[in-house]
């Protein structure tokens, strides 16, 4: 999608970090990294938020939590401690892009609740 920053480092218009790379996702390193561990994994194709999945993307939804997030924190070396998963999804959830987008952190002690 046009002006979409997630679509451009989808498309490789705008540089990144990339970590990792298939036909459905890319995963890359947070420009504001939270945690020693910060990756951002995205479906290539725009999808604005949890909010605009539909029953056809199911299989990319099982793709990034079966396959895609698992082997990051292991990779990332976060599997054996532990690591947090987050979706922000709205103005109140935090969300400040619109291209869903799923933190993966780790590599230290998360809070509980978040703020
Ligand atoms: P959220 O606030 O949940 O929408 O998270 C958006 C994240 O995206 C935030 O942690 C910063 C990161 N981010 C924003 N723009 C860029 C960018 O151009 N490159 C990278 N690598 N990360 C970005």
């Amino acid at each position: 999608m046009a002006d979409c920053i997630f679509c451009k480092i989808a498309n490789k218009e705008i540089p990144s970090s990339i970590v990792y790379e298939d036909e459905q996702v890319v995963a890359f390193k947070d420009l504001e990294p939270q945690a020693p561990v910060h990756v951002l994994v995205i479906p290539k194709k725009h999808i604005e938020s949890i909010l605009a999945l539909t029953a056809e993307d199911a299989e990319l939804v099982a793709h990034v939590f079966t396959e895609v997030l698992p082997k990051l924190a292991r990779d990332l070396g976060v599997a054996e401690k532990g690591f947090r998963v987050v979706a922000n999804t709205g103005e109140e959830g935090g969300q400040s892009v619109k291209h869903l987008h799923f933190h993966l952190l780790g590599g230290r002690s998360m809070q509980w609740p978040p703020g």
